[in-house]
């Protein structure tokens, strides 16, 4: 086992759950093989490591955020609670459902900062490309310094892609849109609000991005968002100020044309239209080729890559559970590794991946989304060791969230849940989410009294 060595891309959330996964093992007095995570960025958190950067980042590498400023959890964060480190293990008090980034970063390192996790971590390096010999059995691995502007090359046993598919951008092209006087750019690069104040705001695309794009714009004072669909609107009762209209056929200036024959002028459009999974550092035949989808094929259990299952890929699915999936993903790939799970036979592999797929060519609404992933994470957690949790319970909440965003998108986020680790009740947020334009870590913890003078102070 000592001799074994595997490779981790990427130390955002998947990344790290691969390393406490090993940890755990570790601390149960196991002999774990020898681990180091390459992370391209300076720091660890992965999408939740904010920056202010687009385009390229000092290096000169591809920036890999799509996080923006004002930025606040989608869903409730009982829903991805890790199993083995609770919010209230970490914050000691209840806090909110629905906290900003900043939280939740604290979060995510909270579980970390207290081992030897940025030991294994080599940070500014970036994974150019690897080999794989069928002969040795092993993987080479040809890496970037970025600090030192060096090359080197190791050799791996296994190699544990982490490296998310939220960054690459799908960017589609529209007549008139290279003539477009306003600014164009891809949600990957929306950093904020603030510049879209007072502006007529068009984002293409009818998913997460564009809601909560929209939602923030509207929130911080834009003059009016319009959402602009391919396949189906959001549907859900807009306050004055956001609407919905068909896909645009067209660009003519700074005007936009729909299929259903109006048109408006904008400032600017935003792409809310998806990402793509890339990896530019895996040969053709080892990239796992896929849409934005919760259960890509080519993948046994989600995560063994079919042709190699050497090649672990953590977190290409699409999102209603996110850290906790990712743990459960982690520690089943770590049991594999450590020789603990066996995998089937090619045929037996092939045949359950055609059963999901079976099953999930049936699930057609958000609901039943919820149920798949549910019974997929439950399929993972019973092979392995990772601490159960009632992912029943969480699927239940993610039910009453789609709820709860239909009854009123400007209010979901005050509503409260209750943890399924803990049984804590979260607590109301001391300030509304509408009337709340501070994401820092400093306000949103501040007690209620405190909190009070600072909204005054604002308004
Ligand atoms: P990432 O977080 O994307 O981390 C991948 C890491 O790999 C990065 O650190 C990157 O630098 C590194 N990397 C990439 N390529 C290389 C390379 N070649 N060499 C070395 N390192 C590399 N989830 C929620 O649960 N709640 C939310 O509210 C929420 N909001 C979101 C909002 C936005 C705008 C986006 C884009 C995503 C959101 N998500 C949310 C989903 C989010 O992607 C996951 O929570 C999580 O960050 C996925 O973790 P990951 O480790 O798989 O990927
Ligand atoms: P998603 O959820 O993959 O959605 C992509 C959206 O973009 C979806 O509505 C697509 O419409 C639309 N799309 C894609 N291509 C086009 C073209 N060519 N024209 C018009 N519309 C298009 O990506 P998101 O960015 O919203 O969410 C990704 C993550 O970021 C998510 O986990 C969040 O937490 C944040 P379709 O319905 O396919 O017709």
């Amino acid at each position: 086992m000592k001799n074994k060595r595997i490779a981790i891309i990427g130390a955002g959330p998947s990344g790290l759950a691969q390393i406490r996964a090993f940890e755990s093992a570790k601390k149960q007095g196991k002999e774990i093989p020898e681990i180091v995570c390459f992370e391209k960025q300076d720091n660890w958190g992965g999408m939740w490591n904010y920056t202010w950067r687009t385009g390229v980042g000092k290096f000169g590498e591809p920036i890999h955020g799509s996080m923006y400023k004002y930025l606040w959890s989608n869903g409730p964060k009982e829903c991805l609670e890790f199993s083995d480190y609770s919010f209230d293990e970490h914050f000691k008090k209840p806090i909110s459902s629905y906290p900003p980034r900043p939280v939740l970063f604290d979060y995510i390192q909270g579980r970390i900062n207290k081992s030897n996790a940025r030991d294994y971590i080599r940070f500014n390096t970036t994974l150019r490309w690897l080999t794989f010999n069928e002969e040795t059995e092993k993987f080479t691995l040809f890496l970037d310094d970025l600090k030192n502007n060096k090359t080197y090359e190791e050799k791996f046993d296994y190699v544990v892609v982490a490296t998310g598919h939220f960054s690459t951008p799908n960017m589609p092209f529209f007549e008139g849109i290279d003539e477009f006087p306003g600014a164009v750019m891809h949600a990957h690069d929306f950093r904020g609000a603030d510049q879209f104040i007072d502006k007529d705001l068009l984002l293409i695309g009818s998913s997460y991005s564009a809601e909560d794009i929209g939602v923030q714009c509207y929130k911080h004072g834009s003059k009016s968002v319009t959402l602009s669909y391919r396949s189906n609107p959001i549907g859900l009762s807009w306050p004055k100020g956001i609407e919905e209209r068909p896909l645009v056929t067209h660009f003519e200036g700074s005007k936009a044309f729909f299929k259903d024959g109006t048109s408006k002028e904008f400032d600017a459009v935003v792409m809310c239209t998806g990402y793509q999974h890339k990896f530019p550092f895996l040969p053709s035949y080892l990239r796992l080729k896929t849409e934005n989808n919760l259960y890509p094929d080519h993948l046994y259990k989600g995560i063994f890559f079919q042709t190699q299952p050497k090649l672990i890929y953590l977190g290409m699915q699409d999102q209603y559970y996110t850290f906790n999936m990712f743990d459960a993903q982690a520690w089943l790939s770590r049991d594999y590794m450590m020789g603990d799970f066996k995998l089937p036979s090619k045929e037996e592999q092939r045949k359950d991946i055609d059963q999901w797929l079976e099953k999930y060519s049936k699930v057609d609404d958000p609901k039943e989304d919820v149920d798949f992933q549910a019974d997929y994470i439950k399929d993972l957690i019973q092979m392995t060791d990772y601490p159960d949790f009632n992912v029943e319970k969480v699927g239940e909440m993610f039910k009453q969230w789609l709820q709860d965003k239909e009854d009123n998108i400007l209010t979901y986020r005050d509503k409260t849940f209750r943890s399924v680790l803990t049984g804590t009740m979260a607590e109301e947020h001391h300030t509304e989410w509408m009337d709340e334009m501070d994401d820092s870590l400093e306000r949103y913890l501040m007690k209620e009294d405190k909190a009070e003078k600072k909204t005054a102070v604002l308004s």
